[in-house]
């Protein structure tokens, strides 16, 4: 039983390294080597430093650390930390080239599959239900999502091909009251789970309304032409201050296109369609609108009661549809599409309460900061989390269409500079309610 379980945990995690490098190959073949070794935004590395450091912590953890085996290439390590050089600088560095780096990576995973094959699973947490493997399943599926971002931020025609997303959807609109009350935030069970989504604690929230869907492109095109850019009213004092200075005026990749929109997407360019979810804003841009609509963002605890939260059980559920892992009729997730979904088209995976598109499909800023949960622990290592608490940061929640199902759920915590926007950032609005409105 016990070894017939981890067997299957094994194949299971086999197949999701295997899955993660499938997404980084398309990413990095899909262009020549001079664009591999572009820095294309001094906010990016250069995509083959993502995948050099994609097999140097595979290296350091999983091959060095879990299986404890002589380092293949320890001369580079301090190339690969991101932490001794900021995105600016990676282009200067010795770096690898195209060859040696895909060389190094399939090098590395054959010995970490090698570990994952006779390493004793047992109760320490780092090797525990193949944490660790899980650890760099999510660091590799993340660092596609930021080459994604490098894509759409790179010059020229399209390389990235995908289907549409899907087309039919149900009617959503206006708002759900969540109701007041303590909910479980966070997880002590989730096997995969970070540090910062640890532990389980509980949170008592005041009833707040959400919006039943994030902010679409057309809503949001209502704010530009009320004038929403030029009205400090809207605006924080520190967002009008970016505003002013980074000339902010609509989303990143919008331009206009006689009396409407056009935004620029993967190297092509199409008309904004109003009734998908606004992407590519800023926290300052998304607490602007919600200013302007009467409203506020939510909280990090609203948004994750109103994504976890099971009225008729009280308990909190791992995702908005229940505890099932997400599929295609769930959530706009993967990279399956390289766009989000109009409003809509996951009926399948709205919450209880009829809150839509929670999962995937655009990030969704939310107006707190980043701190670890009371009795936070740090592991397996202070960098992953840590170090960021109670910096310039704003939480974003749900995952994007850019994000995997294994680095996405409803604990999962992400984090980003309050200006930053070439991340596939969107967000929905929320407002509290007195109590006799319920
Ligand atoms: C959690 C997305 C903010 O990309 O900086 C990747 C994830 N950490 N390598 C990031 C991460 C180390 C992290 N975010
Ligand atoms: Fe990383």
């Amino acid at each position: 039983q016990d070894s017939e379980h981890r067997h299957d945990m094994r194949l299971t995690t086999a197949a999701q390294l295997e899955r993660a490098r499938a997404r980084t190959t398309v990413l990095t073949d899909a262009v020549d080597d001079a664009d591999l070794i572009r820095q294309h935004s001094p906010l990016m590395s250069p995509l083959v430093w993502d995948l050099a450091h994609v097999g140097n912590q595979e290296e350091l953890w999983l091959v060095r650390d879990v299986g404890g085996r002589e380092p293949l290439r320890q001369d580079i390590d301090k190339l690969y930390d991101a932490f001794r050089h900021p995105r600016r600088d990676r282009p200067a560095l010795p770096l690898l080239g195209p060859a040696e780096a895909r060389a190094y990576v399939h090098e590395v995973r054959d010995k970490a599959l090698d570990v994952l094959d006779r390493v004793r699973l047992d109760e320490r947490r780092l090797v525990a239900d193949g944490f660790a493997f899980g650890m760099i399943v999510q660091h590799e599926q993340q660092h596609d999502e930021t080459m994604l971002a490098t894509h759409q931020l790179r010059n020229g025609p399209a390389v990235l091909h995908a289907p549409a997303p899907p087309q039919t959807r149900v009617p959503v609109t206006g708002e759900v009251l969540v109701p007041g009350g303590p909910f479980t935030m966070g997880t002590d069970t989730e096997a995969w789970a970070l540090d910062n989504e640890r532990p389980a604690h509980t949170v008592d929230v005041a009833a707040f309304a959400i919006d039943a869907a994030p902010v679409t492109n057309s809503r949001y095109a209502e704010f530009i032409a009320d004038g929403g850019y030029d009205d400090p009213r809207w605006w924080s004092e520190r967002g009008w201050t970016h505003r002013q200075k980074a000339g902010l005026d609509a989303p990143l990749h919008w331009h206009r296109d006689g009396d409407g929109w056009a935004y620029t997407r993967f190297g092509r360019t199409e008309p904004v369609i109003g009734d998908e979810p606004v992407v590519h804003v800023c926290f300052f841009e998304a607490q602007a609108y919600a200013a302007w609509a009467g409203k506020r963002l939510p909280t990090e605890a609203e948004w994750e009661k109103a994504a976890r939260f099971d009225p008729a059980t009280g308990r909190s559920r791992r995702y908005p549809w229940g505890d099932d892992d997400p599929t295609p009729r769930h959530a706009n997730l993967g990279q399956r599409h390289l766009a989000p979904a109009p409003v809509g088209a996951y009926p399948d995976g709205a919450s209880p309460l009829g809150v839509h598109q929670l999962i995937g499909d655009v990030w969704e800023w939310v107006d707190s900061g980043f701190h670890g949960y009371p009795g936070f622990t740090v592991f397996p290592y202070a960098e992953y989390s840590q170090v960021f608490f109670g910096g310039d940061y704003r939480m974003l929640r749900g995952g994007s269409f850019g994000t995997d199902a294994a680095a996405c759920r409803g604990t999962f915590r992400n984090w980003d500079h309050p200006i930053r926007r070439q991340i596939f950032s969107g967000f929905r609005c929320a407002r509290d309610v007195t109590p006799d409105a319920l």
